[in-house]
């Protein structure tokens, strides 16, 4: 039963306690966030553009289209840089985790593996610091807050690769799926597109953000749920900008003429990064700490937990047969 909470006692002159908010927000401006983001999907899906289209800035290299003379890559590489972005005074420290070679093979049976173990390390390592006897004040974070998962935009299906990535990544962290280059496929190919990942996002069990959980007030459900109905975001990168009408607009000449990838009816991009962004970059963080890092950590406890207490029964044991 929850105890009710008493009735304010009012106040009879300015106390100044509603500076918190302030001074809460001076001390997070101060120190900065840090923002963990993954990029998964074949060579040439756009996703060093996309990274850079999001953050209008050059963060990744694109190396351009993939050439198929250039040496296959033998595995899944994991490479990371970090950056630091300032918007109004608000510090964003960023890790772009990027992952080349996936996907890209003839055969991918393993590809996924250094994904899954780079995501997983970065939560042991968090543990590791989190139990030292002498804690640092704040633990350096390097959990991947979320995975932005580049689908093909081949208007057919999901790969059988790409569906067991899916569902991995699923259970260890927040995957955004998203339709690359969505200015190769009509309105109409794209729309039936959408519609068959979702369904076979469904028939696979492939947990993807946003999910309910019991924190959300009513508003951040439906809000979920009209994400959740438009998802994966059908989207198109560019960093160049053009002159349209006299206006600077970022875009990129298409079969179907000129993309403003900030126009809506255009593509998805806008409702993507607003998403990621602007509505729910610290609930990804949040999500990434109190659910998937959460069941990590009790995971990896209550194994200690048993492993010690098996090795207490084995002593007392040895002890018995010694004194026997
Ligand atoms: N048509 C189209 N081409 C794109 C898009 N995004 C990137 N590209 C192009 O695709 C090529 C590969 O892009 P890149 O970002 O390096 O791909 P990455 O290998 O996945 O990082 C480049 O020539 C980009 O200009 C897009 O949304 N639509
Ligand atoms: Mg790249």
């Amino acid at each position: 039963m929850t105890v009710p909470e008493p009735m304010p006692t009012p106040l009879h002159g300015y106390v100044g306690f509603d500076t918190m908010t302030k001074q809460v927000e001076l001390k997070m401006m101060h120190r900065g966030f840090q923002f963990n983001v993954m990029v998964v999907g074949q060579t040439g899906m756009g996703k060093s553009t996309m990274i850079n289209t999001l953050f209008s800035s050059r963060l990744l290299e694109s190396k351009g289209r993939f050439d198929p003379s250039d040496d296959m890559p033998k595995t899944t590489t994991i490479s990371t840089v970090s950056h630091v972005i300032i918007e109004n005074g608000v510090k964003l420290k960023l890790n772009l985790i990027d992952t080349p070679g996936y996907g890209d093979l003839i055969n991918n049976e393993h590809c996924w593996e250094p994904i899954v173990k780079y995501i997983k390390d970065q939560y042991s390592i968090y543990l590791r610091k989190e139990l030292t006897a002498v804690r640092e004040r704040h633990i350096p974070d390097t959990r991947v807050h979320v995975v932005l998962f580049f689908i093909n935009p081949s208007g057919h299906s999901l790969r059988p690769i790409d569906i067991q990535m899916l569902k991995k990544l699923g259970d260890i962290a927040n995957v955004i799926p998203i339709i690359a280059k969505a200015d190769t496929l009509t309105m109409e190919e794209r729309e039936a597109f959408k519609h068959r990942v979702r369904n076979e996002l469904q028939e696979n069990s492939i947990r993807v953000y946003p999910f309910d959980h019991e924190d959300y007030d009513d508003e951040e459900r439906e809000l979920n749920s009209q994400v959740q109905a438009m998802l994966p975001f059908a989207v198109v990168g560019s960093t160049k900008v053009y002159d349209v009408d006299g206006m600077p607009v970022r875009g990129r000449q298409s079969r179907c003429g000129m993309i403003n990838i900030e126009d809506p009816s255009h593509c998805e991009f806008v409702q993507f990064r607003n998403f990621l962004l602007r509505t729910n970059l610290h609930d990804l963080i949040d999500t990434t700490t109190y659910t998937y890092y959460e069941s990590f950590r009790s995971k990896q406890l209550l194994a200690l937990k048993e492993s010690s207490a098996k090795q207490q029964q084995q002593q007392q044991q040895q002890q018995y047969q010694q004194h026997a």
